[in-house]
């Protein structure tokens, strides 16, 4: 079933998987876009965004806290610890969209993080860090003990990228065999440009989602389904066949 891919893999090192929030749906994490997307219940406009959060910390803060313990609820599923078992046979990194914190906890060791990270926060003054467990359920947004607000570790709206993660992250797409796009709608930048550099350095670029995107016919191979199944599906092939 994946006899090209299989090929590719035999004669590759590096390996990219660049994810975004379609391979969380199967720990239960709405994804963002799409019918059941928590866009359709909430405006990005109204909540992510710096000046949103300044307008109304509450409003903000207590959606986040809301996502928070959505995420505290969930586990990784196979699609993430497939790719943590990967490592076994390449060299692996990962380029995440996410800020759910699911490939750090499924154990994969390099990962970029291009929106942050929901379970990190800092105050929007004297940048000091907290960590989400420091005030668990609050529903106002905490006050920093330089009196500023605290806001979470995520890239909102109008906001850079961490740069390093991003400079990290073109580097790697750079130097992959194989790009692996998993669960994206390949529509937020500049995330989404980091699968165009891979492409434009020869990269053998995979896209793995239960629908197309506009990329897909960009892509060497497009493969239709739910991550958390076809890449189980794909390691089990690649054993048997190296076995
Ligand atoms: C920036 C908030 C430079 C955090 C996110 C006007 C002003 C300023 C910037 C812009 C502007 N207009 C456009 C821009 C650029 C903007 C952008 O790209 N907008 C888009 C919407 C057009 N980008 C930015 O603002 C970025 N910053 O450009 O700064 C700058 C600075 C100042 C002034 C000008 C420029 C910052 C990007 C924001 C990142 N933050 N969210 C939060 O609350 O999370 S973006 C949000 O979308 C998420 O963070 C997520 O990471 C990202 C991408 O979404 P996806 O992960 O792709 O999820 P989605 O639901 O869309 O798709 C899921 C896919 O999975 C689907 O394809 C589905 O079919 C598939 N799927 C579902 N189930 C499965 C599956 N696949 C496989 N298996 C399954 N089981
Ligand atoms: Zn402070």
């Amino acid at each position: 079933m994946y006899d090209e891919l299989l090929t590719q893999l035999s004669i590759s090192k590096r390996i990219v998987f660049f994810t975004g929030a379609g391979i969380s749906a199967e720990s239960g994490i709405p994804t963002f876009r799409g019918e059941e997307g928590i866009w359709q219940k909430f405006r990005p406009e109204e909540l992510a965004n710096f000046s949103a959060f300044m307008r109304n910390p509450k409003l903000v803060w207590e959606w986040y806290q809301y996502r928070r313990k959505i995420v505290r609820d969930s586990l990784p599923n196979p699609g993430h610890t497939a790719i943590v078992d990967f490592e076994k046979y390449f060299d692996v990194t990962v380029i995440t969209q996410n800020v759910d914190n699911l490939h750090n906890r499924a154990g994969s060791k390099k990962v970029y993080e291009l929106h942050g990270n929901i379970e990190r926060n800092y105050c929007v003054r004297c940048k000091k860090r907290f960590d989400y467990k420091e005030f668990p359920d609050t529903e106002s947004p905490p006050l920093c003990d330089c009196g500023s607000n605290i806001r979470p570790d995520i890239v909102w709206f109008g906001e850079y990228l961490p740069q390093d993660q991003f400079a990290a992250s073109e580097k790697a797409a750079e130097q992959s065999d194989i790009f692996f796009v998993v669960g994206t709608s390949s529509i937020v930048y500049p995330a989404a440009s980091i699968t165009s550099i891979a492409k434009s350095a020869g990269s053998f670029v995979v896209e793995i989602n239960i629908a197309e995107t506009e990329i897909s016919n960009r892509v060497n191979l497009f493969l239709k389904g739910k991550s958390g199944e076809i890449l189980p599906e794909i390691l089990n092939q690649l054993k048997m066949k190296s076995l």
